[in-house]
């Protein structure tokens, strides 16, 4: 083989480090809310180191960052020539590539892929009509109407899941990306007395916080966070 060869078999051979982009400034105060804290953890999950390239709510919808994400948000995931956006896809290609999220028995996996998609599409849905309303709608005259039948489908929705998920550990079997996304949406309703009107989904999600891997995705979003407020307590002194 010769000098170049050499190098380019080395060069080959190294393992590709992804890249994913988060909030600079994450309006949820490093509470591992925002999209990128799946990704995160999923890359935890399975060994994979990340680089993250952080950026500002302007930057988000420039052209640079529009052609990595045509709708202008985060988080995107580059490797190498691939590039992808939306949480779901992103976990999903991560499992598929490495051992560890996906069971490699044919129904289990294609299972666990049905629970990605039924955290994403059948029990977000509601959970995120509730953020935005106490978001974005607090002032609308309909808002106090509106938020007790939120709030109902919401419970219509983990009323159905606790009664799935019984006294299981996880939804099938081992944990799986199924978990993982499943586990982030319930998250969403934190701080709201929703989660803990079910203790089985409030128990099914410190499980999945007490992973060692989303501790270490929560640690890493977290200091992002803390490090903006040091800049912004220097730029204020
Ligand atoms: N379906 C896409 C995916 O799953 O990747 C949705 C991506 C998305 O909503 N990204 C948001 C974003 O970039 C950040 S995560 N928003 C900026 C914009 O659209 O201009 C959503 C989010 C934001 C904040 C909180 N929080 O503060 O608690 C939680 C979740």
């Amino acid at each position: 083989m010769t000098a170049l060869g050499a190098k380019l078999a080395i060069i080959w051979s190294l393992p590709m480090i992804p890249t994913i982009t988060a909030f600079e400034a994450s309006p949820d105060r490093g509470q591992g809310l925002a999209r990128d804290m799946p990704v995160r953890w999923a890359l935890e999950e399975v060994g994979q180191p990340y680089d993250v390239r952080l950026v500002s709510f302007t930057a988000m919808k420039e052209a640079a960052h529009r052609a990595l994400h045509p709708f202008g948000q985060i988080p995107t995931y580059e490797e190498g020539d691939l590039v992808l956006f939306e949480s779901g896809a992103i976990v999903f290609h991560i499992a598929e590539r490495h051992a560890g999220l996906l069971p490699l028995e044919a129904n289990a996996r294609a299972r666990a892929i049905m629970w990605m998609f039924a955290a994403l599409s059948t029990v977000e849905p509601p959970i995120v009509q509730r953020e935005v309303a106490m978001y974005l709608e607090r002032d609308k005259a309909w808002y106090d109407a509106r938020m007790p039948l939120v709030e109902d489908r919401i419970r219509g929705r983990l009323d159905e899941l606790s009664k799935r998920l019984g006294n299981a550990e996880w939804l099938d079997g081992a944990f799986s990306a199924g978990d993982l996304l499943m586990v982030q949406v319930l998250r969403r309703l934190g701080g709201s007395s929703l989660l803990e009107e079910y203790p089985s989904l409030s128990a099914y999600v410190s499980r999945g916080e007490a992973r060692p891997a989303f501790q270490r995705a929560f640690a890493a979003q977290l200091a992002v966070f803390t490090a903006t407020q040091a800049g912004r307590l220097d730029r204020d002194a």
